[in-house]
């Protein structure tokens, strides 16, 4: 048995959830020779395979959390700024393996509710590139077909240290797929994509961003992502900096190309020009250079990446301990097979606690700091054919600061 479908035989048989689960492996880090705690238990539990966590903070006390060094000063979960440059950033920290969803009033926002729109009391999404009149979609025709689309999770392609990494979120969904929303009016002939344009004008010019927010997709990435014009989130309606009254959602795709305040479908052929979305965000979604026509683009998907969202410290028996808690996402599954290292120490293996494939699984790490200090935390996929874009650059480091040992 693999060692997720051992970890998942001893959950469900023993019915405790992730509780059982949680726990440390892998003993000490930076290099220093493992040295594993015999840990009392009152009942014996098997030795954990490698990949799966044993509780070594039983019967201690959680003192508090150590501090990651060189991120965002501002408050997290509290929406700032206007228009393109406002922002809400996710503190990732509140994450629980039985507790895996953003809250709407919580979830990141990259773009507050455009001053400049006053929408019609029928919200229409103009569709364009057919032959003959100009048509429009109206929303309240949707709206009888919009189902659960799922869990899913959100990232800002500038997902960056400066802002805690916290432009990243996971919640439930609802929506009607994009290819089952205008399926009435049939692909044209010489349209190979889809450009899907939002509402982006303020009246505050922004510091950073340009404003046109529209991305372009061939019909087989719109099917195969399950892309999807989304009015619901964590099961109230949109809120108007989330895109009331509809955005768009791409799966696995970062959030750049979830346009928001959907106002219109475009059929377009293949020379389309790459739009200035695509453009500023060419370097951040992987592109090589900035190609200036659209069909020279590939899918802007999220690799596999993981990272710290918290360090607690414990007392146990009279000693100070760190528990190194994260989670890892994007890719086309999770991997049980994640290492840490802390500075330039070894790689150490790490058990996960929460094997969710959507939106994100959690791991920990016990982790022994060999004096106080602040130490650099990266991670990466022990198999290395796994793109991991981002972790191979060192993207989602984090520096956590330990007050004592
Ligand atoms: N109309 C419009 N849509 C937009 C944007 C924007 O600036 N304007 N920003 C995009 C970016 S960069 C991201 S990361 C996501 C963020 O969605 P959220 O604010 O609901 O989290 O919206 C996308 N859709
Ligand atoms: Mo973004």
């Amino acid at each position: 048995m693999s060692a997720i479908a051992r970890r998942r035989f001893l959950q469900s048989g023993l019915g405790l959830g992730g509780a059982l689960l949680l726990g440390a492996c892998g003993g000490g880090g930076d290099g220093e020779p493992s040295s594993s705690t015999p840990t009392p238990t009152p009942t014996p539990t098997p030795e954990p395979a490698p990949g799966e966590c044993r509780n070594s903070f039983a019967g201690g006390q959680r003192l508090g959390d150590a501090t990651f060094v060189g991120e965002s000063e501002r408050p997290l979960e509290q929406a700032f700024g206007a228009g393109l440059d406002g922002r809400l950033f996710t503190d990732l920290s509140k994450l629980d393996p039985t507790n895996l969803i953003t809250p709407s009033e919580a979830f990141y926002i990259r773009t507050r509710y455009p001053d400049l729109l006053v929408p019609d009391a029928r919200w229409r999404i103009a569709i364009a590139g057919l032959p003959g009149p100009a048509t429009d979609l109206f929303l309240d025709e949707l709206l009888p077909r919009v189902v659960g689309q799922g869990t899913q999770l959100m990232e800002c392609s500038g997902n960056t240290r400066t802002a805690s990494f916290g432009l990243l979120s996971s919640a439930d969904w609802t929506g009607i797929r994009l290819l089952d929303a205008i399926d009435r009016f049939g692909i044209p002939a010489g349209a190979t994509r889809l450009l899907v344009s939002g509402f982006d004008q303020y009246s505050q010019p922004s510091e950073r961003s340009t404003p046109g927010a529209s991305w372009i997709f061939t019909f087989d990435e719109l099917e195969q992502s399950g892309a999807f014009l989304a009015t619901g989130l964590d099961g109230a309606p949109l809120s108007a900096d989330h895109g009331a009254p509809v955005r768009l959602v791409v799966p696995g795709w970062y959030g750049c190309t979830c346009i928001k305040w959907v106002n219109e479908l475009r059929f377009v052929g293949e020379d389309e020009p790459a739009t200035s979305q695509m453009l500023e965000f060419a370097s951040r979604t992987h592109q090589s250079g900035t190609p200036s026509l659209a069909r020279d683009y590939l899918p802007a998907e999220i690799d596999l990446a993981a990272m710290p969202v918290r360090v607690e410290k414990w007392q146990v028996s009279g000693a100070i301990r760190y528990r190194v808690v994260g989670i890892q996402w994007g890719g086309k599954a999770r991997t049980d097979r994640l290492e840490i290292r802390f500075g330039e120490g070894s790689w150490q293996p790490i058990c996960t606690t929460s094997f969710s494939q959507t939106p994100w699984a959690m791991w920990e790490y016990e982790w022994r700091p060999p004096a106080t200090g602040t130490y650099a935390i990266t991670l990466r996929a022990a198999d290395r054919s796994i793109r991991t874009r981002r972790l191979d650059v060192g993207y989602y480091l984090r520096e956590v600061a330990i007050d004592q040992v």
